[in-house]
């Protein structure tokens, strides 16, 4: 088990990077540190973020057809578990699970919480590994009881990737399921304007405490020196690439030192912070078809705000290529 935070050197070379483009960007997985992960958490609470509520509600109304596709004696990966309420939801109803395996990059946040699940299921087989799930990782031999390897990737995160990562991503999660493999994965959907908007822009600024703390953690990091209140919040919905983007503005002409290197910010220019992509159902099954997965279940809520799929295995083969 690591520690939360990436090691200086990544996260600095990916910064530099990113900040060298014409487009400036920052990858969004540096948005979670301890105090990014805390404040994600308050976003997860809002009235304007109705993704984690509408997820729960899903999950819950669905739990035992879920519970039925998974079968009996089978082994449940969590791609980037974080706090696991959602998971209780369904380790309270899966029939004589054979192993559960959260995978997380945060090793102390995923060792206690793996530490209250065995507290609260005695009988459950369970694994922790830490690691970024986006990077290849192998899983540990399943116990021989095993008869269906089933991903859980909750919360939307697929839509942090664009279209062509994410169909990498789902064919790895393929090769990783193997056959008879399945896939219970959120998905937000895409709708009106106003409501994905203000999802992003919280009316308490959480959201874009959330967005300004990346300027706090690099500061930390790299003892720049960077003054947040020159940089501002800004989320939009993107409606030709169908993703809500969120930017962090320069409000004057500044110069940025990351260790001894300046990066020149004009008046106005935007650094990219995160793509949250939204599916209709037929793209997403597409995306889905494209990465060696068919769509078996889709759940929604009254109002079609987010979805829950059950994805399986199209044909292994094909998965692997
Ligand atoms: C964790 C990536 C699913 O995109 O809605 C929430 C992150 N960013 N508010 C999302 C997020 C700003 C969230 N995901």
């Amino acid at each position: 088990m690591h520690e939360f935070e990436p090691s200086a050197d990544d996260f600095f070379d990916e910064l530099f990077l990113g900040l060298s483009q014409d487009q400036k960007s920052i990858p969004s997985k540096f948005l979670y540190d301890k105090t990014g992960s805390e404040l994600f958490d308050q976003i997860c609470g809002l009235d304007e973020y109705y993704p984690t509520r509408t997820e729960m509600l899903i999950l819950r109304n669905h739990v035992a057809e879920i519970c039925t596709l998974f079968g009996s004696d089978c082994r449940l990966i969590e791609l980037g578990s974080g706090s696991s309420a959602k998971t209780r939801v369904l380790l309270d109803h899966l029939h004589e699970p054979a192993a559960y395996v959260p995978i997380d990059i945060a090793g102390d946040h995923l060792l206690r919480s793996t530490a209250r699940l065995a507290h609260v299921y005695p009988q459950l087989y369970i694994t922790p590994i830490c690691a970024d799930f986006t990077d290849a990782f192998t899983l540990p031999q399943p116990p021989y009881s095993t008869k269906r390897t089933v991903a859980f990737f909750p919360g939307s995160t697929i839509g942090n990737l664009k279209p062509v990562e994410a169909e990498k991503f789902l064919r790895r999660i393929a090769t990783l399921c193997g056959t008879g493999g399945g896939l219970l994965i959120g998905v937000d959907l895409k709708k009106d304007r106003p409501t994905l908007e203000r999802a992003y822009n919280d009316a308490r600024g959480i959201t874009a405490a959330f967005n300004l703390n990346l300027l706090t953690r690099i500061n930390r990091s790299f003892n720049a020196g960077i003054r947040s209140h020159q940089f501002q919040h800004y989320a939009f919905y993107n409606e030709e690439f169908r993703r809500i983007e969120m930017h962090l503005v320069s409000l004057v002409d500044q110069t940025v030192q990351l260790n001894g290197a300046p990066f020149v910010f004009g008046e106005g220019e935007h650094i990219i912070t995160e793509y949250s992509y939204k599916y209709t159902a037929q793209e997403f099954a597409n995306l889905a078809a494209r990465s060696g997965w068919r769509v078996k279940r889709f759940w929604t809520d009254a109002a079609n705000l987010f979805s829950v799929q059950y994805l399986e295995i199209k044909c292994f083969s094909k998965a692997l290529t």
